[in-house]
């Protein structure tokens, strides 16, 4: 059995909550694209975990987890990660793997993510800066290094590991012109790193395989969202991975019909970090009422996220796209003191309605958001634990979410804790 965590917005949904909760049930967790861009918080016990790389299934110790073939590792950022969480008592000895066919990403991607942001200018995506993109594009033309490539104690092996990895540097500087980096320094360091992570390397195929041959239970926990994903997200203001269902094949290696649950993690209303159309983003008192009660900022970057309504034209796409079979509305609690709370619910382009979410962002820009309007319900449900409990306002807007989505909703978060969540 195994189920899948995607964000149906622009990210920062409070996916890594719902994997720590699942994964109270769950055998492994595995990452599958992405890298160290993804952020999730997650509190236990008054303890927050921020997580970037690697799994939020390590909360949970009887959890084994996995940084699958499609994500991007920069090791030194996975050693930090790793020392940050044990330092907050959790152990992650024999039971964190990484897959030897994952591509690294190196500082000089993270410089040349930086150097592509300042050439684009206005035009900048408002990335993370971590290397992803350019880690990405190393990958696609087939010039990258993998794990393997790094650990492999094969002979002539630490000499294309070398080679490859000074091809990648030149292929920067011809791109970018000059730029401080000491590749010999780097070559050096990473031979500390190649004997440092070959204890967490594994054949990633194998290890998805066998635990699905034991039928163990397997939560994959995607990250960033549908709207950022590569192909069907707002391009060119995407990130580099698929981030929608597809990714968890290609990045795990696992057949579509191993995944029997797909959970859609959707904000009570939206937010985006970074550049790009956001039709229901709100630049007034309610956008800052929504950033300043939800504590919208960055996990990676400490950048405040940009706030708005629920777009249910964006949540229905990404469902389609997905094939959610069930969704958590997360942050609910949020709109506890609002009078009124608006859903979008269509876009207007030219006088016509948009049958889907629209490819070219000259039409996004332009459309014009038709929304329902709620009475809001005026009262803290932060402490509500059934949902037979929640204040009648309250199941009007989530069945309207369930209605015009057609998929229903199983959990609901009303506040950041473990212990904030109405399973229904
Ligand atoms: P990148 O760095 O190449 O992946 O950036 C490309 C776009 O993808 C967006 N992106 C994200 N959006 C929301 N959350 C993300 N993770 C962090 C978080 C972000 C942070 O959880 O808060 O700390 O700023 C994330 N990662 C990438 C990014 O904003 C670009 O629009
Ligand atoms: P992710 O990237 O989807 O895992 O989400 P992030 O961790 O980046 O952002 C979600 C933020 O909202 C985190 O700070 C969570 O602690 C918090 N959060 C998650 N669920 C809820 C909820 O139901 N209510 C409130 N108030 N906060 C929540
Ligand atoms: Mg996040």
């Amino acid at each position: 059995m195994s189920t899948v965590v995607i964000g149906a917005q622009w990210g920062d949904e409070g996916k890594g909550k719902l994997v720590d909760i699942l994964c109270d049930q769950i055998d492994v967790c595995a990452r599958c694209q992405g890298g160290n861009n993804a952020g999730h918080t997650i509190v236990v016990n008054g303890v927050t975990f921020d997580f970037h790389m690697l799994p939020s299934g390590l909360v949970n110790p009887d959890c084994v987890n996995l940084i699958g073939s499609g994500v991007v590792v920069h090791v030194p950022a996975f050693f930090n990660e790793l020392e940050q969480i044990e330092k907050k008592g959790l152990s992650a000895s024999g039971r964190l793997f990484v897959s030897s066919r994952s591509h690294l990403v190196f500082d000089v991607h993270q410089i040349a993510d930086g150097l592509h942001e300042v050439e684009l200018s206005a035009g900048a995506i408002g990335t993370t800066r971590r290397g992803i993109g350019p880690a990405y594009s190393t990958k696609a033309t087939r010039s990258g290094i993998r794990v393997h490539h790094l650990v492999s104690q094969e002979p002539g092996a630490w000499e294309e590991f070398e080679s490859r990895f000074r091809s990648i540097v030149e292929a920067f500087r011809k791109r970018y012109g000059d730029f401080e980096y000491d590749a010999d320094a780097e070559i050096e360091r990473y031979k500390g790193y190649a004997e440092k992570l070959r204890p967490y390397v594994t054949d990633a195929v194998m290890f998805m395989h066998d635990a699905l041959d034991a039928q163990k239970r397997i939560l994959v926990e995607g990250a960033n969202a549908l709207m950022l994903d590569l192909d069907f997200g707002t391009y060119p203001f995407v990130t580099s991975s698929n981030t929608s269902i597809g990714g968890v094949c290609t990045g795990l290696g696992v057949p579509p019909q191993k995944i029997t649950e797909v959970v859609g993690v959707v904000k009570a209303y939206t937010t985006r970090v970074g550049a790009g159309p956001f039709p229901t983003e709100q630049l007034n008192d309610i956008g800052e009422t929504l950033q300043t009660v939800g504590a919208e900022y960055g996990v990676t970057t400490g950048r405040k996220r940009r706030c708005g309504w629920l777009d249910l034209v964006v949540v229905k796409y990404s469902a389609r796209i997905n094939g959610f079979t069930s969704m958590n509305i997360t942050k609910l609690d949020v709109l506890d003191s609002l009078e009124e709370i608006k859903v979008g619910v269509a876009y207007m382009h030219n006088g016509k309605r948009l049958s889907s979410f629209p490819e070219d962002l000259r039409v996004v820009e332009a459309v014009e958001v038709e929304y329902a309007t709620f009475k809001g319900w005026k009262t803290s449900i932060a402490d509500i634990k059934r949902y037979e409990d929640l204040p009648e306002e309250t199941k009007v807007y989530l069945k309207f979410i369930e209605d015009y989505v057609g998929t229903k909703i199983s959990w609901i978060g009303v506040g950041p804790a473990r212990s904030a969540m109405i399973k229904c």
